[in-house]
């Protein structure tokens, strides 16, 4: 997803004197976001999102900020989206589609056909009553997406652990050997443009397990079963950490002739060592042509299904911990633009040329610094069409803090701030700006804000 930013004015420690205004220039900087960066090597960089988190805006802010993929968490498994057989509801994973399509994000759909958080009345059925009930499950749901999906996990985790390289018992294995591919087959026949998966934990390096779905996804190229790609969740902590041979796992796999993707990525731990995990985690995604994308099963440590162990890449804070910025490295981006956006004497610049489409809104940012505190004044600028709201998020340095704000509605005082319109600003013409600001401890914002209409 590209969207027109602005980079946010760091000032020099120097004072600056009050009413002057430093100027913000858009650059051709190495990217400061990691879909941005992820992007640049033709690639996205998604998380997993629960859609009742979407109205905390610290966690959108992010979301919108650094993500060009969402997977929904729990909202498109089978007990959310057919609660009594054959009444459907799709009310959480729209509400996360549509916010994805509107904001240029892909869309992972997770899952179709699983043993686990089934409704309970599949888990009461068995045989064909159960095979057909599948049938028309990943028919119904693939329909409803269908065009809006890039990838489906088809079926996930249908092998056993360990090492006899079984199928894992379920309702679903019982009603025969063949029920993984006519989940696929159902699903190309439903929407033939998505990507379809087939997704598992343990599997990132080869053993029994990755063995047996290596030889899955060769029966099915050999036999003409559609099969798209292979999705690797790499759940990674100290009793199952990030096999050496990760590498070279995917690669075998791609050399079947299908994508990789790295699915719900996270790895327990902190500091350098959690850091070094991720960056070759990322390094071992950019080695492999087909390794389409990383998705992070998480936006802070506190939305993780394993929150006490700290493995994702914001802090419960939203701020960026170390191995942020060992991804964003690894992805060829910075988290500061490398070519200074200071200026000593302060200078005007022009107003980026750069247009923004319909629907979109740019943020350009005046600063006013002094030692030890600062304020920022930021313009907010409608596309070529109308907006009814906008939001506009900053991440402010570590240290830094928010201590004011005019003219809009700040959530939080640190990290990434998210600025919302006041009631009498939020409507713009096409075109349109207008102007809000806020006051902070410490210094402004280095990286780069970005507008969302609301
Ligand atoms: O993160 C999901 C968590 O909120 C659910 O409670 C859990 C229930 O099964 O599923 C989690 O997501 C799983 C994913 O769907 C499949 N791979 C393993 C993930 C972590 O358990």
């Amino acid at each position: 997803m590209t969207r027109p930013r602005t980079v946010f004015a760091a000032l020099a420690s120097g004072l600056v004197a009050a009413g002057t205004f430093a100027a913000l220039t858009p650059t051709a900087d190495a990217a400061t976001t990691l879909g941005a960066a992820a992007a640049a090597q033709g690639r996205y960089f998604g998380t997993a999102v629960a859609a009742y988190k979407l109205s905390d805006t610290v966690y959108a802010g992010i979301l919108d900020r650094e993500f060009t993929s969402v997977t929904p968490e729990n909202e498109m498994k089978w007990d959310a989206t057919e609660p009594s057989q054959g009444t459907f509801n799709y009310t959480s994973a729209d509400t996360i589609v549509n916010r994805a399509i509107a904001n240029g994000q892909k869309i992972r759909g997770h899952a179709l056909a699983w043993h686990s958080q089934q409704p309970a009345w599949a888990q009461n059925l068995s045989g064909t009553a159960l095979r057909n009930a599948m049938v028309n499950h990943v028919t119904q749901v693939a329909t409803h997406y269908r065009g809006k999906i890039d990838s489906w996990d088809v079926v996930n985790e249908a092998f056993a652990d360990g090492s006899t390289g079984a199928r894992r018992d379920s309702n679903l294995q019982r009603t025969g050997n063949d029920w993984i591919e006519v989940a696929f087959r159902t699903a190309r026949a439903a929407d033939p443009a998505a990507k379809l998966c087939y997704n598992d934990y343990n599997t990132d390096g080869q053993n029994a397990k990755s063995n047996a779905v290596y030889a899955l996804v060769q029966d099915f190229k050999a036999r003409g079963v559609p099969i798209d790609c292979v999705g690797f969740q790499s759940h990674f902590n100290a009793a199952s950490p990030l096999p050496a041979d990760y590498q070279a796992n995917l690669q075998r796999f791609a050399n079947l002739g299908v994508d990789v993707q790295i699915t719900e990525l996270d790895i327990e731990g902190s500091g350098t060592a959690q850091a070094d995990s991720f960056a070759a985690v990322t390094r071992a995604c950019l080695a492999v042509t087909r390794c389409n994308g990383i998705t992070v099963w998480g936006i802070r440590d506190t939305d993780s299904w394993r929150a006490s162990g700290t493995p994702l890449l914001f802090d419960g804070n939203g701020n960026p911990k170390a191995a942020y910025t060992a991804v964003l490295n690894a992805l060829g981006g910075t988290v500061t633009p490398s070519s200074p956006p200071v200026s000593s004497p302060p200078v005007t610049s022009p107003t980026p040329s750069t247009s923004v489409p319909a629907g979109a809104c740019s943020a350009t940012v005046s600063v006013n610094a002094w030692t030890g505190g600062f304020v920022a004044t930021v313009k907010v600028t409608a596309g070529t069409a109308a907006i009814t709201g906008w939001r506009v998020a900053a991440t402010l340095p570590g240290g830094s803090a928010v201590t004011s704000t005019w003219n809009a509605t700040a959530a939080g005082t640190s990290g990434t701030v998210t600025f919302t319109n006041a009631s009498y600003n939020g409507r713009l013409t096409a075109g349109g700006s207008t102007e809000f600001g806020f006051q902070g401890t410490g210094t402004a914002p280095g990286t780069t804000p970005t507008c969302t209409p609301a």
